[in-house]
């Protein structure tokens, strides 16, 4: 008699609390299921990325000399679901008691809660985060809203993470202010470390083609790491060659620079190959011995011990009612282009381009490009959140549901953000280069060439007017509408319903 322990495909870490305490006898259960890589039409590399750590992990228990059991996607009688694979192994190994770790997303832990299986079952919590959920549900108790700053600071504080005694190293919390930089015309990034898929990744690209024909994406060339070896490397690289200036250039875009500082590290984080304190004690050594200024070991901590703890506090504890919230009534339809990428607005273009290519886009680029345009349009959050879900590497709705239904489409009406993110052409002509390749111009308001993100956006708040008004922070925007003439804000709304109607989404509006 032996204990079963599952471990899920983003579970990939010997220190998961379900290994725990694994014993010679233990059976390790790890499955590929057909549930899990269509129930979205996930990004081709994504599944190759999960299927190939999926794979090497297990390899690497088994030379560590553990008992796995590894059912493979196409095994003959692979049943194509976590709960059917369960069931299968209980009668294949007849053991006493199954140990789990929690599920990362609501959708799978209503599964677990859902079990009537055959023997005992221990789910254990997910202690890779440094909040728990019972920390992050004490610290929202009585707060009619959640601001990410604050819990930070807590964190900062709980941590000791740039801390001198009882202050923020430097004096400030937050050096936001001073990661706002233009990139410098001739200024190069960096050449990114990419991994040439070896066998089993190979075998997987052909897997994943032969099964998912349909999914979005491409599924070469893959650079990404499937190990943790790997990941410690891309870390490496990364603190070496592009932590120095991730604050100065973190909202920067540039077409054909796919990845400029940032750290292409959340695939790896969310599936278990990197831990978040190793990743957030590495940069913070990096400070300490002066290899990288302070603006951009803070911004970079900040990321991963304030948003993606935040986020995922604020998932488990809203959950399931904030999937369901729309604030704004946004009923409108994705556009088709999200998933071909043929637009003549460039910005989107070269960003839906890159995610096709690379199942990556930076934050600035899903936040003020994509997610812009969806929120000015007046997307239905169910859509958008389906998009982002499917096409990033990194996606698991712990964290992207709350990036997008808060971040983004503010359909949570103010509990993450005090505001829409929501902003014009002027904006992406400042942060990017795309404005010089586009079809559109940005500094026009009016006609054939007018940057629709320009109308989009006015449209965007007298559609709201009502709901936004009152907000403090966009008092200066709806300042500017008050001064509009009625004739004026008559035109931007048949430009937006015009441009509507042009990109083919007018049917719901
Ligand atoms: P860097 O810029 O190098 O940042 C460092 C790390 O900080 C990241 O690896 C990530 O772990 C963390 N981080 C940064 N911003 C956030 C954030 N807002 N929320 C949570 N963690 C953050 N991140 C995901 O991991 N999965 C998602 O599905 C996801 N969906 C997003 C959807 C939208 C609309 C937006 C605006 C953001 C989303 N993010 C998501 C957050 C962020 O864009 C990605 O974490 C980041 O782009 C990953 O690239 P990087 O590793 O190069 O990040
Ligand atoms: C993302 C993913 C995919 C595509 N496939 C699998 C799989 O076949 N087996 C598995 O254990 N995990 C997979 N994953 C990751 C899971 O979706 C993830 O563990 C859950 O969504 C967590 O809630
Ligand atoms: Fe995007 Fe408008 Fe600039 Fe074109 S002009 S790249 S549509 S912001």
């Amino acid at each position: 008699m032996s204990t079963l322990r599952f471990v899920l495909g983003d579970q990939l870490s010997s220190e998961m609390s379900s290994l725990r305490d694994v014993a010679a006898g233990d059976v390790i259960l790890m499955v590929e299921v057909a549930e899990e890589a269509s129930f979205v039409r996930h990004h081709k590399q994504k599944l190759v990325f999960v299927f190939s750590a999926m794979r090497h992990f297990a390899q690497e228990l088994r030379d560590a000399g553990f008992n796995v059991d590894y059912i493979a996607l196409e095994d003959r009688q692979n049943s194509g679901t976590f709960t059917g694979e369960l069931a299968r192994a209980i009668a294949r190994h007849r053991p006493e008691r199954i140990i789990v770790t929690e599920a990362s997303e609501w959708r799978v832990m209503q599964m677990f809660e859902n079990w009537a299986l055959d023997c005992p079952i221990e789910i254990r919590q997910d202690t890779r985060f440094y909040a728990s959920q019972a920390f992050f549900a004490a610290w929202a108790k009585g707060r009619k809203n959640y601001r990410m700053e604050f819990f930070y600071r807590e964190l900062r504080r709980k941590t000791g993470l740039l801390m001198e005694r009882d202050e923020p190293a430097g004096g400030k919390w937050n050096f936001d202010a001073e990661n706002r930089k233009t990139l410098p015309k001739n200024l190069a990034a960096p050449k990114r470390l990419r991994f040439a898929p070896d066998a089993i990744s190979l075998e997987v690209i052909e897997l994943v083609e032969r099964q998912f024909p349909r999914h979005f994406g491409a599924a070469e060339p893959f650079g990404w790491a499937v190990t943790r070896a790997g990941a410690l490397e891309a870390l490496e690289h990364f603190l070496n060659d592009c932590l120095p200036s991730f604050g100065d250039f973190q909202d920067a875009m540039k077409q054909g620079e796919d990845f400029l500082f940032h750290g292409l590290l959340s695939p790896y984080l969310n599936i278990g190959l990197l831990g978040a304190r190793e990743v957030c004690r590495a940069a913070e050594a990096e400070y300490a011995a002066g290899r990288a200024p302070l603006n951009a070991v803070e911004g970079f901590i900040r990321q991963i011990l304030g948003w993606r703890e935040y986020v995922r506090g604020l998932y488990w504890l809203e959950m399931p009612d904030y999937a369901a919230k729309n604030a704004l009534e946004a009923q409108r339809d994705l556009p088709s282009f999200y998933w071909s990428g043929e637009t003549n607005l460039n910005c989107l273009r070269q960003v839906i381009d890159i995610t096709r290519r690379t199942a990556y886009a930076h934050h600035i680029q899903r936040l003020m490009i994509t997610g812009n345009f969806a929120l000015l349009l007046g997307v239905e959050p169910r859509q958008i959140e389906e998009w982002y879900l499917l096409v990033y590497l990194d996606a698991y709705e712990w964290v992207e549901l709350p990036n997008v239904h808060g971040m983004v489409m503010y359909a949570d009406g103010g509990l993450l953000a005090s505001k829409p993110y929501a902003a014009s052409g002027a904006y992406i002509n400042r942060m990017s280069d795309y404005c010089n390749g586009c079809f559109y111009d940005p500094a026009l308001k009016t006609g054939a060439r007018a940057c629709p993100f320009n109308s989009l956006y006015w449209n965007f708040l007298i559609e709201n007017e009502k709901r936004l008004k009152g907000n403090p922070r966009m008092a200066m925007p709806y300042a500017s509408l008050a001064r509009m003439t009625a004739a004026r804000r008559a035109e931007i709304q048949q430009d937006a319903a015009a441009f509507r109607h042009e990109i083919g989404i007018d049917s719901k509006s």
